[in-house]
């Protein structure tokens, strides 16, 4: 317990393949934290009430075409737009949970082909997670889940490629910041209740606030 020296919330991001459970875990992490009387707010990219988040919307959901790249610097604009928002609400001491964020942003780009540097690019220098908890689940489990949705990018093969990608990304990622890991995988097949427990694990230690300064991403 470091209560009274800590600063400022952690910045905690939650990634994952579509139907792995991110989304519910998520809100279920939100409401434990607010039941403890921590101060947390829920985000998710995209987001897509703003004018960017509109088109990236229309997009997906097969309404309109754009190039790869295109589209993939507008997910990037999308987190920028919001980027002050977060870094304020940490300073003030909330506590933010993130629903995706730039690995999805790498990761569904790059499986698409695009050069995974290229596609990092736009995303240096954004706010850094505290820990990005990956919720890692087999496609094949994932499908049998109810099976993927309507939009783009739902489906069997593509997924594959994302969680190909996301491994990479937790290897680069995976350092220690401040002593803790900053990627934590967690095994997504199994029940709710207890990927919720290893979530808790892993976000324990940080919901009383962290003392070092917010990081820029890939900096
Ligand atoms: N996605 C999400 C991207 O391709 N790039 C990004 O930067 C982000 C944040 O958008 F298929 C993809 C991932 C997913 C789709 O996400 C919509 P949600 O979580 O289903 O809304
Ligand atoms: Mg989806």
């Amino acid at each position: 317990q470091t209560g009274q020296s800590s600063n400022r919330g952690a910045f905690i991001v939650v990634e994952g393949l579509d139907r792995s459970g991110k989304s519910s875990q998520a809100a279920r992490l939100l409401e434990r934290l607010q039941t403890a009387n921590i101060p947390a707010k829920l985000m998710k990219f995209p987001d897509r009430t703003t004018a960017i988040g509109k088109t990236i919307d229309s997009y997906l959901r097969s309404e309109s075409d754009l190039d790869d790249r295109a589209i993939h610097l507008l997910f990037s604009a999308n987190r920028w737009e919001l980027a002050t928002s977060i870094s304020s609400a940490l300073h003030s001491g909330t506590t933010l949970l993130c629903d995706r964020y730039a690995f999805s942003g790498i990761a569904f780009s790059a499986a698409k082909g695009l050069p995974y540097d290229w596609c990092r690019a736009p995303d240096i220098s954004l706010p850094a997670p505290d820990l990005t908890l990956f919720l890692d689940v087999a496609p094949e489990v994932a499908r049998e889940r109810g099976g993927y949705g309507e939009e783009r990018y739902e489906k069997e093969e593509m997924q594959r490629q994302v969680r190909v990608m996301f491994q990479r990304l937790g290897e680069e990622t995976s350092g220690s910041g401040g002593g803790r890991q900053r990627w934590v995988t967690i095994d997504a097949g199994q029940s709710i209740q207890a990927v919720e427990e290893d979530i808790w694990r892993a976000v324990e230690p940080l919901v009383h606030g962290v003392d070092n300064p917010l990081e820029r991403l890939w900096e």
